[in-house]
Formats: C-alpha cells, sequence, structure tokens
C-alpha cells in the first residue's frame, strides 16, 4: 500500500533558494544556500536564517502536538476493543503514536526550544495541531477507518517529509513513516475483516468512512492557492510536494483501495479523468475546516482538556525523574571527589 519506496519528483522550479538572501550574514546565508541548492541537510549546529528555524518549530512541534492528541480518540477505543488481539494491536499503535511525539520533540528541541514550551503552546490553544483528531470516534469501525484514512494521510503527506532538508526532522521521519505503514494496514486488514461480516458491521464501516473521507482531505491543508507556507517551505526544501498535489495522490491511491474493501466514498463527484489522468473530487468545505483549526470542531475542548489533564496529573512522575537524577548526580560527584 503506502511503503517507503513511494516517493515522487519535487515539484518543478519550487526548489531554489531565496532570491532575496539575508543581510544578517552573508557568508553564512551563502554557505547555507548553496547547501539546499546542493539538496544537502542542514543539522543543528550550522547557522541558519532565523525564518527557516521558526518555521521547523512551528510545523515540528504542531506535528508533534498532533502525534500526542492523535492517541486520544483511539485511545478512547482500548478498553472497548472487540478482541484480545484487537485490544494488543491497538495499545501498540496507540504507544507508537506517542513514541512519534517524543521523536519529533526531541527533533523541534535541537531548534533551540524546550518540551515545557512547546507544551505550554498546546496546553494555551495558542499552538495547533492536526484539525482531524477534533472529530469523535464513535464506534469500532472508526479505529479501523482511522488506520486505513488517517494514517494513510497521514503517510502520503510523511514520506517527502523523510527528505526534508533538516537532518533531524528527516530522520525521525524515516522511523515514523516505517509504522505508519503498519498502522495503515492493521487499519484496512480489521476493516476487511468487518466487510466480511453481518450487515450491521459492514454499515459500520460504510457509516465510519462516510464521517470521515472529507475530514481525510482536509488534513493535507489549505489549497496551495491559499497556503501561507508553502512556497518557503518548498524553497527551503521542507515541503517537497504541495497541499494539493499531496491531496489528489491520496485521492487516487485510496479509490482502488475502496473497491477492494467494497465501500464507497461519499463523493458524487469522484471520477477519473483520462485527460489529467488523475480522479476529480468534490468541494471540500474549507470554512468547517477553520473553524475546527480555530478551536471550535466537536471535541477541540474536551481534547485540549483531556491533555492538560494528563499532564497535571504527571507533574509527580517528572519530579519523581528530576529527584533521581539529582540524587545520581551526587553520588556521581561523591565518587568522583
Ligand atoms: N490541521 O500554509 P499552510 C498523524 C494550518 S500526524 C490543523 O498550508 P503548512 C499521525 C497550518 O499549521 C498529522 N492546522 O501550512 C497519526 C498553518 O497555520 P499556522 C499531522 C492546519 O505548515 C495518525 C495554516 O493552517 N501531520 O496524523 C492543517 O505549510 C493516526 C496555513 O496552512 C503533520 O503535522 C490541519 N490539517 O502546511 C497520529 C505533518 N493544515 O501554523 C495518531 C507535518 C494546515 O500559520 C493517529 N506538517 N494547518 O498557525 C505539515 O506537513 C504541514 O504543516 C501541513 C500544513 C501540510 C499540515
Amino acid at each position: 500500500m503506502y511503503t517507503q519506496s513511494f516517493n515522487v519528483p519535487d515539484a518543478p522550479g519550487l526548489k531554489s533558494v531565496p532570491t532575496a538572501p539575508s543581510t544578517e550574514n552573508s557568508e553564512a546565508q551563502a554557505r547555507f544556500d548553496s547547501r539546499l541548492d546542493a539538496d544537502g541537510k542542514i543539522e543543528p549546529q550550522d547557522w541558519m536564517p532565523d525564518a527557516y528555524r521558526k518555521t521547523l518549530v512551528r510545523q515540528i512541534s504542531q506535528h508533534a502536538h498532533s502525534e500526542i492528541v492523535g492517541m486520544l480518540p483511539e485511545g478512547n477505543w482500548i478498553s472497548r476493543a472487540p478482541s484480545l488481539k484487537r485490544k494488543a494491536i491497538l495499545i501498540a499503535k496507540v504507544q507508537d503514536e506517542g513514541g512519534h511525539g517524543l521523536y519529533l520533540y526531541s527533533a523541534a528541541e535541537t531548534l533551540g526550544t524546550s518540551r515545557d514550551q512547546m507544551l505550554d503552546g498546546l496546553h494555551s490553544g495558542r499552538a495547533k495541531y492536526s484539525s482531524i483528531f477534533n472529530y469523535p470516534t464513535l464506534n469500532w469501525a472508526d479505529v479501523g477507518v482511522v488506520g486505513w484514512l488517517v494514517d494513510g494521510a497521514a503517510i502520503m503527506n510523511q514520506i517527502p517529509l523523510c527528505r526534508c532538508s533538516y537532518g533531524p526532522y528527516a530522520r525521525a521521519m524515516i522511523r515514523v513513516c516505517k509504522e505508519e505503514s503498519f498502522h495503515q494496514r492493521q487499519g484496512f486488514e480489521a476493516l476487511m475483516v468487518m466487510m466480511q461480516g453481518t450487515e450491521a458491521q459492514k454499515a459500520m464501516v460504510q457509516d465510519a468512512t462516510n464521517r470521515f473521507w472529507w475530514k481525510c482531505l482536509a488534513m493535507f491543508g489549505p489549497p496551495d492557492a491559499d497556503s501561507a507556507h508553502s512556497d518557503q517551505g518548498m524553497r527551503w526544501g521542507i515541503k517537497r510536494i504541495s497541499n494539493d498535489d499531496l491531496r489528489q495522490k491520496f485521492i487516487d491511491a485510496t479509490v482502488p483501495q475502496a473497491k477492494v474493501l467494497g465501500v464507497t466514498l461519499p463523493d458524487p463527484d469522484l471520477k477519473w479523468n483520462e485527460e489529467r489522468q488523475h480522479h476529480d473530487y468534490g468541494a471540500i468545505d474549507w470554512a468547517e475546516f477553520w473553524a475546527t483549526v480555530n478551536g471550535n470542531g466537536p471535541c477541540n475542548k474536551e481534547r485540549l482538556a483531556t491533555r492538560v489533564k494528563a499532564h497535571t496529573d504527571g507533574q509527580w512522575v517528572r519530579d519523581a525523574a528530576l529527584a533521581y537524577a539529582r540524587k545520581q548526580q551526587l553520588k556521581a560527584n561523591k565518587e568522583a571527589a
């Protein structure tokens, strides 16, 4: 389905470095520009323009927040999974998402921000996380559809990020994509089983697909024409493929999967366009997307409240870890004296 081998060329003409280099440090800027021109990596110790650093902190921290908030809709079903096997798979998957958050927070920390600062951004509502996690998971089929479509969309977006110009982010993405690829397959397999079951089970899968399809298309971000960060992100080699192009690739890859599964994608305008060699599709409700991104989706308040409570309840763990580290340090100092 989606594997590390999924790759596509960069959008032509968009990867060149900014035409107006900063005057703050022209020699370092020239080195930075030529590294990007040569498709090389920028590492934490390298000089980089402030705006590049800020963009990375914004994107990587939002991505990390999405992973840990993304644990909540699926975590909701761990205690109600229909079998021991499904429960074990789901626990492992949710745990993987927490791990992805950790790789990503660590990658962002190399840019000079702290975990506390990033979490403060999330908990105060200043920082964004993916819109998709503000929708509820109402039945067991939703868990399968999250794996199939949400992880599927996430991989489509993340595989180009394995070639991102910032080394720590690119390397984190390689591991994340391998795990997401397993997540997507397990979701599809769980749905295949349900589609061979009773009429009621098949109806649950169709209902979950109907509710998640359009929200997954919006995960790729606003249309290119309205995407504030795309042009600069592409020039810096952070983004490699535009929001609309990734969305189109996701649709083209998912249509045949829906056929195999036996579900209908809820878009009467979805059809193959011979001339474009792509599927045409209907209009996405961007007003609903922005309302959700801006805090007014069905579960925004619940998600944030759950995260804040988990953080507050975990204070004693962080205190204990720090006390233990201090004790070990004192012991080491004594032994060295
Ligand atoms: N939701 O100018 P652009 C996952 C914001 S991980 C919320 O196009 P950009 C794993 C955007 O931040 C899913 N906000 O922005 C999993 C910006 O606002 P700002 C997360 C969105 O950065 C699976 C404004 O709109 N993946 O699912 C969204 O160039 C299952 C303008 O947009 C990543 O984060 C949205 N959908 O492109 C876990 C991947 N779209 O910051 C558990 C890395 C846009 O100015 C279970 N991120 N916005 O206030 C990216 O590739 C990019 O940041 C995009 C947005 C493509 C998301």
